[in-house]
């Protein structure tokens, strides 16, 4: 590595976009104040044995109803769901007719305090964790089919259209508290692979490849109707899990960019998800997109940061789709589709915005070794693919038509995971060749206010 240091690197390869490069500084002395949980980090009191149910009450909007498995086994009608879409999507018509997001601090004397704090350096775990928790709907892991949730034609048209598409209540309250408490676990035993983009404070907690190292993750995969989902959307046979990310309150945003962390497939193989836990506030905190701008032949395959002011994307650049998300609701878009998410003004959440996004892998997706170029950062596994291979290993598994056992039972023994050798054997030359604009496209789409 030449200019690039190991825990540049490391911030990349942890961001979303490969794009977090800001220093990391640690303190000697542990971050938690008098007021702080020192179990939890939260700035609220709480007990380590009440941080599952607080991840509950602690969110800005709770799940108003707890419906059973048939809400998300079944379908709504077609009319039902597109008036739903139609009242919560947004075309805003220019940048300037769009309002930066308000400054928090500015509408009260009360200095805003953090819903959570960075963990410090000795609280950071390895290896697998398993929060133990109940599955919903009276599901038995590794045992019951997932679940369906049929979407309509419609939806799958504005998806091909649009390059993005709302599809509201894919996950009951069961499924949202269910992930809240995965969350809640996870945030209260952060894990070495969540220290890069947390101690930068990107984001109040982020880890990449989660259901690797969190059960409950891998849990909500194979038995959710998020498979069912991305698959409709694709109109695809099977849905493989590609990379995913926890993040949970971006602090920085992340300014126009299109996303090439996307594991080792290519834009047209991939279908991005994004699942809330919670409401997003009015101002920020949801991905913002320009409208059909997945089929602009103008940015470069490698950039990151897209500036919309360039030529060719005029007939983007003004159409631009916000949406207000709520719990259990799924954005789904093309991986090319050009899009920001802006955090808030000050940087300081004081409520959460939990997240769990990522990218799926199409029927019939090959591996492609990105070695070489920025695209390697999401896919640092051991997992012996070569260039061209068929999709089809445990590091990459299959949700749906259905889970795989093996696989599932390979990523339960530990055998999917990542090591420090490959960081260091895949990154290998990365840095000579980034040394232009793709790192300067990296570094370029971090912090969004509006612009
Ligand atoms: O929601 C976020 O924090 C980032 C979303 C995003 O830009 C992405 O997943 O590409």
């Amino acid at each position: 590595m030449t200019k690039f240091s190991l825990s540049a690197l490391l911030l990349v390869l942890l961001s979303p976009q490969g794009s977090a490069f800001a220093p990391i500084t640690f303190s000697s002395t542990p971050t938690t104040s008098t007021t702080t949980c020192p179990s939890c980090r939260r700035t609220t009191q709480c007990s380590l044995s009440t941080r599952f149910a607080e991840a509950e009450t602690t969110s800005a909007t709770t799940v108003s109803s707890s419906s059973s498995s048939s809400s998300s086994s079944s379908s709504s009608s077609s009319s039902e769901q597109s008036q739903v879409l139609a009242s919560s999507t947004a075309t805003v018509a220019s940048p300037a007719a769009t309002s930066s997001p308000s400054t928090p601090a500015a509408k009260s004397n009360e200095p805003r305090k953090r819903i959570l704090n960075e963990p410090a350096l000795w609280e950071y775990n390895f290896g697998l964790q398993d929060p133990q928790l109940t599955l919903p709907h009276g599901i038995t892991a590794r045992v019951t089919p997932p679940e369906t949730f049929t979407i309509t034609d419609e939806q799958i048209r504005t998806l091909e259209e649009d390059g993005v598409v709302l599809i509201r209540s894919v996950f009951d309250a069961d499924w949202v508290n269910y992930l809240r408490s995965a969350t809640g676990h996870q945030v209260s035993n952060p894990h070495f692979w969540a220290f890069a983009g947390t101690a930068s404070k990107l984001y109040d907690y982020i880890q990449r490849n989660i259901w690797q190292t969190n059960k409950a993750f891998a849990d909500f995969y194979y038995h959710s109707a998020m498979g069912h989902v991305l698959a409709q959307c694709g109109r695809t046979s099977e849905i493989r899990i590609s990379t995913d990310l926890l993040m949970v309150n971006p602090n920085k945003g992340f300014k126009w960019h299109q996303d090439n962390q996307n594991g080792p497939i290519t834009w047209d193989e991939g279908i991005r998800f994004w699942i809330t836990m919670d409401e997003t506030p009015a101002d920020y905190g949801a991905p913002v997109y320009l409208k059909g701008s997945h089929r602009n032949t103008v940015v470069d395959e490698q950039a990151v940061f897209v500036d919309i002011e360039m030529n060719g994307l005029e007939e983007y650049k003004d159409q631009w789709l916000s949406f207000r998300t709520m719990p259990g609701d799924m954005l789904i878009w093309h991986p090319r589709t050009i899009h920001k998410v802006d955090g808030p003004s000050d940087g300081i959440w004081t409520s959460y915005r939990r997240v769990l996004g990522g990218t799926a892998a199409k029927a019939g997706s090959l591996y492609h070794d990105k070695r070489g170029t920025g695209g390697v950062l999401s896919d640092l596994g051991r997992h012996g693919l070569e260039d061209g291979e068929k999709l089809s290993s445990p590091f990459f598994p299959m949700v749906y038509p259905q889970f795989d056992r093996m696989e599932a039972a390979a990523r339960d023994d530990g055998s999917v995971g990542r090591d420090p050798r490959d960081i260091v054997a895949k990154i290998g030359g990365l840095a000579g060749k980034a040394s232009g604009e793709k790192f300067a496209s990296f570094f370029k789409v971090l912090g969004s206010q509006a612009k």
